[in-house]
């Protein structure tokens, strides 16, 4: 009969239709089932009633489904705003909590230094080569060489970053890295590590900060015969080169640099305090109480600047540096100080990053680690990047590309020994360079690392 009225194609629209409504009213029944379930029935069991029930149980589910919701945001927002009268939050959240609330002393000037007289980094010492050498004679156990070689001495590497987190959350991280990376170095050249976190000195701050610590190591150590100062943006990429200690012999300090740069044209950059080693003696205090007088930070400091870019080669305008200051020293005393400096450009014992670090490849392709040279630096130094703080002199994609790249360069030494490489200097993933059989001692260890013989103790033969 539709078929009649409506046609065939429309008598098929018509049955899909009501199909449809089928499923369509099927669902409100069963709606309805499923709320009266909830609810019970309604007072009387009127449709009319339900409806009204359902009506004002949607609305009570609308209310009461967003209460609980908003009670947790409110409880979210006041464990976020307000803390309680210890000062402490309960937030469970890294991400929301403020860390500057664990500061207490951040706008506390503290000087330790509260006489006002010249400054002076700690009371003068003459006769610390005697003092020193009488320790050394009662604690035969704390030799400054190790083994009792001439050619091994004790060697403390001495770095550090500031107290306080890095200004920019990844700057901590490549913190971490550099100190990996040293310890690295460290273990496998039996050097011993400290890493300072510790202002001691307030006035000297910034790139002076070193020079107290320096100090106070050398007289609490008087076991290490060498410190060795390294900057947090340094990084060792030779694994395998071991320092030349019977080169410096007779020298007291050691700096990469260049004789005619420093001494003939007082060139700023004549040389690097990033990387250097000191050797314990009454000539390393004497040299720091010549040194530091330019550190005190505020007038003292800003003059000294002004005196080092007006007698130092290209040096641009900025407050006194522990740098320029070793130039200016250097070049203005030479006499004093000269005959037991050595300036190494033999090898990188600091190597400037912008020179090295698009080189890798080229490296990794002709050389092998333990040349220390351009041919496989021993130190990238990341000077200009300034990872931990809010600004560098270089573009921070560059800085931090690179960085990534010298640890990895660095870590493949590492990870070599081991059996695994990192994928490619860019990635932090390694993949597997060896299978390891049944026999785990009879790898091959190419560079002679994991046993390296400037580290093996010597059995007395007595
Ligand atoms: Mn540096």
């Amino acid at each position: 009969m539709l078929d009649r009225i409506l046609g065939p194609r429309r008598t098929r629209q018509f049955h899909r239709l009501l199909h449809k409504s089928k499923v369509t009213l099927l669902c409100l029944v069963l709606t309805i089932v499923v709320l009266r379930g909830n609810l019970g029935a309604g007072k009387f069991g009127t449709p009319e009633q339900d409806f009204k029930d359902i009506r004002d149980t949607f609305y009570q589910y609308r209310t009461k489904r967003s209460e609980p919701r908003r009670v947790l945001e409110e409880l979210h927002a006041s464990t976020d705003q307000t803390t309680s009268s210890s000062g402490s939050t309960s937030t469970t959240s890294y991400a929301e909590f403020d860390i500057n609330m664990l500061f207490v002393d951040e706008d506390e000037v503290d000087v330790n230094n509260d006489n006002n007289g010249p400054y002076s980094i700690g009371p003068k010492i003459s006769d610390w080569d005697e003092q020193r050498a009488d320790w050394l004679k009662q604690n035969p156990g704390f030799s400054n060489y190790v083994n009792n070689n001439i050619n091994k001495p004790r060697v403390l590497l001495v770095t550090g970053s500031s107290p306080k987190p890095c200004e920019n959350p990844v700057g901590d991280h490549y913190l971490l890295k550099s100190i990996k990376n040293k310890i690295d170095y460290c273990r496998l050249h039996g050097i011993e590590i400290f890493y300072n976190m510790a202002l001691l000195d307030a006035e000297m701050a910034g790139f002076w900060a070193k020079l107290p610590l320096i100090r106070k190591l050398l007289l609490s150590h008087p076991e290490v015969e060498f410190l060795w100062w390294m900057d947090s943006d340094a990084m060792f990429t030779d694994m395998a080169f071991e320092v030349p200690w019977e080169r410096y012999k007779d020298r007291n300090l050691v700096m990469h640099g260049w004789d005619e740069m420093v001494y003939d044209e007082k060139n700023w950059i004549g040389l690097n305090t990033g990387s250097f080693l000191l050797r314990n003696g009454q000539w390393a205090l004497d040299l720091i109480d010549v040194w530091a007088p330019m550190g005190p930070k505020g007038k003292v400091r800003d003059e000294a600047g002004k005196l080092l870019t007006r007698e130092l080669k290209d040096r641009p305008v900025f407050e006194a540096d522990d740098q320029s200051a070793m130039v200016w020293i250097l070049a203005s005393q030479k006499e004093r100080w000269a005959d037991k400096v050595y300036l190494e450009n033999h090898y990188y014992l600091h190597g400037y990053w912008g020179i090295l670090v698009d080189r890798y490849e080229e490296m990794i392709a002709s050389y092998h680690p333990g040349f220390g040279d351009h041919r496989w630096p021993l130190v990238t130094h990341f000077v200009g990047c300034k990872p931990c703080g809010k600004f560098g002199d270089y573009p921070v994609e560059r800085c931090l590309k690179q960085m990534d790249r010298a640890f990895n360069f660095g870590d493949n030494q590492i990870l070599q020994m081991y059996g695994f490489t990192h994928k490619s200097l860019a990635s932090r993933r390694v993949k597997r360079i060896r299978n390891d059989g049944s026999n785990p001692l009879e790898v091959k260890d190419e560079l002679g690392l994991l046993h390296p013989v400037y580290k093996a103790v010597k059995v007395s033969s007595s």
